[in-house]
């Protein structure tokens, strides 16, 4: 009888205790082993010492020097940091190595790991993130928000405590470009949500945005010199809604909030076909002389430049002068897709003259595969989407590729036939088939070194507003990001899943509406 009660006694005591520790928010987890961190894109090499560097409210960011660039990253990281502890954190410029705090600093790390690539260096008294160029400490520093407890995402205060285990991380990527592409013109989308996007793939050290401003649907960048494709052939969307485009002020400061991210923007005119709204903007572009009317459809294929008239080429250098100046990055992307409308014997000479226009303004050419029919320039690159022999054309020609394959890179293509958004024609694509596939391999005759990188694309038909983005993108971005950062042999997927599945709350803490995968076994709190 004593007994029975003992142990009942015991068994509630045991119940409460599970109760209370399963009510631990997980949002403030603590943790001792740095190597079980679920980091994406996996970094290539983490070591754990067993104990934790602390947060506190006295913590002090440290930045090697009195550069103005590192300010801007300490603070970057301050600002980071601040909502969810409530700490204010003061960026502090120092000469000596601090004894104590976080620490950015630009010495000390091996060269090797190139310019994106970071050591970070984590004691019970310092957090210490070396990298040869800012641009690697900014990428080390989200590798810092992701070693944070998930919830050091939210907006307002928490509780803490803010601990991270420690160790050493050295990281550097795989691949130099990791892009993803955004269609702004078949539904146009604003200044602010365009902010949110480049927030949200920069935290997946994804380091290009290629925008897609102009389609038969819509012309979203002002150009001074032809003032009517923006007011004329921005002025509405698929489905006919009022559309929209970025004034040069505009572009100029996405271009800026992406540079102080590190990610360069590629900006793409599709042509000589997918250009409808230029066609309905300027009568002199058509060979009849006739300006289209605006097309709110979703077909391809129909509309082409007048290929053989000088009217022509003037305007493509007028834009294309206009839109160098507003582009730090090295690159205007000339799309060159799906031209059905231009004969080959006019689309050929059509690329090789637009290939000397960009280059004539200082920049490389990107274009889609199609354009390796013509002649490429020695350092034009292609953007494999569908057709491998247009690819291996490419490479023949010498030029490298980005890899975007629609059966793996497209994220309008359905996760599945239950999706209502997005088109299925490559492919339905699970959040595992996204992940799994090696560009170095994808192709037989093109290797590693033919491949600058990869990018997955957003095109927008059914794609209506940021929500829509985010379902679409999120959980496939990382990855795509993951498959162009961390080494193939890294890779796998089964390892993925858990770490994917505990970034989870760390989507849920930055607000973003992602796919719920069955094939990921999402932490349920
Ligand atoms: C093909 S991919 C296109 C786009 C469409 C997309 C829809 C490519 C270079 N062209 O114009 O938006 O399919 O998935």
């Amino acid at each position: 009888m004593l007994h029975t009660k003992k142990l009942n006694f015991a068994v509630t005591a045991l119940i409460i205790i599970l109760i209370q520790v399963n009510q631990i928010p997980s949002f403030a987890k603590t943790v001792s082993d740095l190597s079980k961190e679920s980091i994406i894109p996996k970094p290539v090499s983490i070591t754990s010492t067993g104990g934790y560097f602390k947060l506190k409210a006295s913590t002090e960011i440290y930045i090697q020097g009195e550069s103005e660039e590192l300010k801007l990253i300490g603070r970057y990281l301050a600002d980071r940091l601040k909502p969810a502890t409530g700490f204010n954190f003061d960026v502090k410029p120092t000469v000596k190595v601090p004894k104590s705090g976080i620490f950015l600093t630009l010495t000390g790390t091996d060269l090797k790991q190139g310019k994106e690539g970071y050591e970070l260096i984590i004691t019970k008294k310092m957090l210490k993130l070396s990298a040869s160029s800012p641009e690697g400490l900014f990428r080390g520093i989200q590798t810092i928000r992701q070693i944070l407890p998930a919830g050091i995402e939210l907006k307002t205060k928490q509780e803490g405590p803010w601990q991270i285990a420690t160790g050493t991380i050295t990281d550097f990527p795989d691949y130099s470009y990791r892009g993803v592409m955004l269609d702004v013109s078949r539904h146009f989308f604003g200044v602010a949500d365009i902010k949110r996007f480049i927030d949200l793939i920069s935290y997946y050290k994804i380091n290009a945005l290629h925008l897609g401003l102009s389609n038969d649907q819509g012309w979203r960048i002002e150009i001074k010199s032809w003032p009517n494709l923006a007011i004329h052939g921005g002025s509405t969307q698929v489905g006919g809604g009022k559309g929209g485009y970025y004034t040069q002020e505009q572009y100029s400061d996405i271009v800026k909030y992406a540079q102080e991210r590190y990610i360069i923007i590629v900006p793409e005119i599709d042509m000589p076909g997918h250009t409808n709204a230029a066609l309905a903007s300027y009568a002199e572009l058509n060979c009849d002389g006739k300006a289209r009317e605006l097309y709110t459809g979703t077909r391809v294929g129909f509309s082409t430049f007048c290929t053989t008239s000088e009217v022509t080429y003037r305007f493509i250098n007028d834009v294309f002068r206009e839109l160098a100046a507003l582009t730090p990055g090295p690159y205007l992307h000339i799309g060159g897709d799906e031209s059905n409308s231009t004969k080959k014997e006019d689309y050929i000479p059509f690329i090789n003259r637009v290939q000397d226009i960009v280059a004539a303004n200082g920049k490389q050419v990107i274009g889609w595969d199609d354009i390796s029919v013509s002649a490429l320039k020695p350092n034009s690159v292609a953007q494999h989407w569908s057709n491998v022999k247009n690819a291996n054309a490419a490479v023949a020609q010498g030029a490298k590729i980005i890899m975007s394959p629609a059966k793996k890179a497209y994220l309008d293509m359905q996760y599945d036939k239950t999706t209502k958004l997005g088109l299925h024609w490559a492919a339905y694509i699970e959040v595992d088939s996204a992940y799994m596939w090696n560009p170095a391999t994808l192709i037989p005759g093109i290797k590693k070194e033919n491949i600058l990188g990869v990018e997955g694309a957003l095109w927008t038909e059914t794609i209506t507003n940021m929500d829509e983005i985010e379902y679409m993108v999120f959980p496939r971005l990382p990855g795509i990001a993951e498959v162009g950062w961390t080494p193939s042999p890294a890779r796998n997927w089964n390892e993925y899943k858990l770490r994917l599945a505990k970034q989870g709350e760390r989507l849920k803490a930055m607000e973003i509406d992602y796919y719920q995968s069955k094939l990921v076994p999402w932490n349920k709190n």
